[in-house]
């Protein structure tokens, strides 16, 4: 069994991660994931931009709200909060070049510990965006994107840009302010907004219309920040329809679409897309990816997955290999994610206590996205999967169709083209066909 170790090697007895293929035994090497191997044109890699999340592999210790922390990692024992915050970062590199991850992603407060006074936050930022410069330029590792956690602390729970309070929404302001100066120093390339507690428990006490004009205001305030400072990345903001409030402002793609249309932040911002939070707000991760690409404002993803029996956030890493491949078919037909990549916002579960835990989880997400991207472009370049959809549409191809496409039909010349053409034919959507050509290629 391997142990945890310290300080110089955390991850002692495992190394880098490689490509075996499909015939290896070795459970601690990759069967699909092959980074330089070309699919549609473009490499593995560059398709997919895998990125480590450091909230949960470095900063979530296995506590549940029935229990306190069952992964004691050694890089938590140190009390200077410095100390520690750099002991982390060395076993976070270590981990995400062992992995192969090309990318990582934080919220600040992952980073180093944040206490209550603006400016020692501040410094603690710098100095530990410094080491993780360091870091990046030793190993090549790049910066998919930061974000600030403005939901953790005690004065978010009543919101950050939406609190009723406008001294609250200074602090979040403050906060983001330095996960932007980090972001763009660190040559992150794009920077996140998830919405916390930016929603309403109760429409009792809640002006809706108010705290959503501040949530605009403030997204503003960010961005022009940013780009006078030269950050020239994507804004992605992750909808989610609940937890930790009960209405989620950023509800669902559809939602957040309409929020960046109506309050003029549609040039600056995308989506990124979390699979569990899709299935919170009754939706696929399909229609979510759709929804976003529809738009053209496909980001990028948190890839993880929820529990069938279990109506929360469980964010455990990606295995179905079905879902995932329908999830690469969208997303290559968008012509890939824009800006983003694929993040894993998932965790090993509390009883995963071997140091090797998180190798297995990362190993399983990127073969499953590696070989769903495989089996998809397979689906695009060789079946009819592509035709049978567009055939359900032919009407629409010439004739009248094509006339009502272009806008040249009223509603009387509807009626009479119902009129001369009788009763229209039934025509399967070939559901289960389809289902099945997805298995043939799997
Ligand atoms: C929580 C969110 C969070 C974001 C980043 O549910 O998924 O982890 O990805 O703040
Ligand atoms: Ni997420
Ligand atoms: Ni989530």
């Amino acid at each position: 069994m391997i142990t945890w170790n310290s300080e110089a090697e955390y991850f002692k007895g495992i190394g880098k991660i490689g490509f075996e293929g499909q015939g290896t035994d070795n459970p601690l090497a990759f069967r699909w994931y092959n980074p330089d191997q070309l699919v549609a044109g473009k490499k593995m890699k560059d398709h997919l931009r895998f990125a480590g999340a450091y909230w949960h592999s470095f900063c979530g210790n296995g506590s549940d709200p029935f229990g306190g922390p069952t992964h004691l990692f050694p890089w938590d024992v140190k009390s200077d909060p410095l100390d520690r915050a750099k002991a982390k970062m060395d076993a976070a590199f270590e981990f995400l070049s062992k992995m192969n991850l090309p990318y990582y992603c934080f919220h600040d407060v992952d980073v180093i510990d944040y206490g209550n006074d603006i400016i020692e936050n501040e410094k603690r930022m710098q100095l530990m965006t410094d080491y993780a410069r360091a870091k990046q330029a030793e190993t090549g590792i790049k910066l998919l994107w930061g974000t600030a956690n403005l939901f953790s602390h005690r004065r978010y729970m009543n919101g950050a840009a939406t609190n009723p309070d406008f001294h609250v929404l200074t602090h979040a302001a403050a906060q983001v302010k330095a996960a932007l100066d980090a972001t763009i120093a660190l040559d992150g390339e794009n920077y996140v907004f998830w919405g916390g507690r930016e929603g309403y428990m109760t429409l009792l006490n809640t002006d809706m219309k108010r705290e959503q004009e501040h949530l605009a205001k403030f997204l503003h305030a960010a961005k022009d920040y940013a780009r006078k400072n030269g950050f020239r990345g994507t804004f992605f903001i992750e909808p989610k329809p609940c937890e930790p409030t009960k209405h989620q402002y950023d509800y669902d793609a559809a939602t957040v679409l309409g929020f960046l249309r109506q309050y003029n932040l549609l040039d600056d911002f995308k989506l990124n897309l979390e699979v569990n939070h899709a299935t919170l707000a009754g939706h696929t991760f399909q229609h979510e990816l759709q929804v976003a690409a529809d738009a053209g404002k496909l980001g990028s993803i948190d890839a993880n997955r929820g529990d069938y029996q279990n109506g929360w956030d469980t964010d455990q890493f990606p295995n179905n290999l079905n879902e995932v491949t329908e999830a690469m078919l969208i997303i290559l037909e968008a012509g890939g994610l824009q800006g983003g990549g694929i993040n894993f916002d998932a965790r090993i579960r509390r009883n995963s206590t071997d140091p090797a835990d998180l190798f297995h989880a990362h190993i399983g997400g990127m073969d499953t996205f590696a070989r769903a991207l495989l089996i998809a472009d397979n689906i695009l370049q060789h079946s009819e999967y592509k035709k049978v959809r567009a055939d359900r549409y032919v009407s629409y191809d010439s004739g009248k169709g094509k006339v009502f496409e272009k806008g040249g039909l009223n509603l009387e010349d509807l009626r009479d083209y119902a009129l001369s053409n009788g009763e229209p034919k039934t025509i399967s959507g070939k559901q289960e066909y389809l289902e099945n050509l997805i298995n043939r290629y799997i």
